[in-house]
């Protein structure tokens, strides 16, 4: 069975579970973070960041590789649009996700939750604040984008999972779409999130979250 290295809290561990539960692939989680001294861990991601995955003699680092990797090996349900258009903007989401949204709101959850909650490390509130006003017009963008339907344009893709991913990690710190102020992000965040292979994965997850805050 194919290994995925790397912790539930992390927005791309997050996403590639996901798209392994789109694809129906039953994957073996591998508790560890990053930094992990593991040999194995190593192995799979020379930087040490999750995820990292690990599939017979093959390893791969990062989220969109294995994403791809998956995606190559069980075709359907597809998660890249056949349309071209919509293909690319399927790939702009997920860049927006990981590169915008997560680089914004990472500063956020680090210094609120992650930093103080596991690392024993103070948070800097500074820094918070200004994480929190990068999200400003990110969230505003997502919003002005969101429209009836998916992100891309045609089917749910890899856009949608990624920045729901995201998104779903910003609730650690009350974060997520406020239908109050991004109705139509909330909207569609609910449509992800009702989704079986969410829900599949955010069950796990839950379990795995409520282990270890409880400690
Ligand atoms: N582009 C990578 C980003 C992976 C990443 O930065 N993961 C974070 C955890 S959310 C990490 O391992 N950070 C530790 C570090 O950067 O040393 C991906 O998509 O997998």
């Amino acid at each position: 069975m194919i290994r995925i290295f790397g912790f539930p809290l992390s927005p791309y561990v997050r996403k590639v579970h996901v798209v392994a539960a789109e694809k129906n692939v039953d994957v073996e989680m591998v508790l560890g973070r990053p930094g992990d001294p593991s040999p194995e861990f190593l192995a799979a991601s020379p930087f040490r960041k999750i995820p990292a995955m690990q599939d017979g003699d093959f390893n791969l680092a990062d989220s969109t590789a294995i994403v791809t990797y998956l995606d190559a090996l069980h075709p359907a349900p597809a998660i890249a649009p056949g349309d071209a258009r919509q293909r690319a903007k399927a790939i702009w989401w997920e860049e927006f996700a990981d590169t915008i949204l997560v680089a914004a709101g990472g500063k956020v959850l680090f210094n609120r939750f992650v930093g103080p909650t596991f690392l024993g490390i103070a948070g800097d509130e500074a820094v918070a604040a200004q994480g929190l006003k990068e999200l400003g017009p990110v969230m505003d963008y997502l919003e002005s984008e969101c429209g009836q339907g998916w992100l891309a344009g045609g089917d749910f893709s890899i856009g949608d999972i990624a920045v729901a991913c995201g998104l779903r990690s910003l609730g650690y710190i009350g974060l997520e779409p406020d239908p109050a102020t991004h109705p139509d992000t909330a909207a569609w965040y609910d449509r992800v999130t009702a989704r079986a292979s969410w829900q599949k994965v955010a069950a796990v997850e839950a379990q795995i979250m409520d282990r270890v805050l409880s400690r």
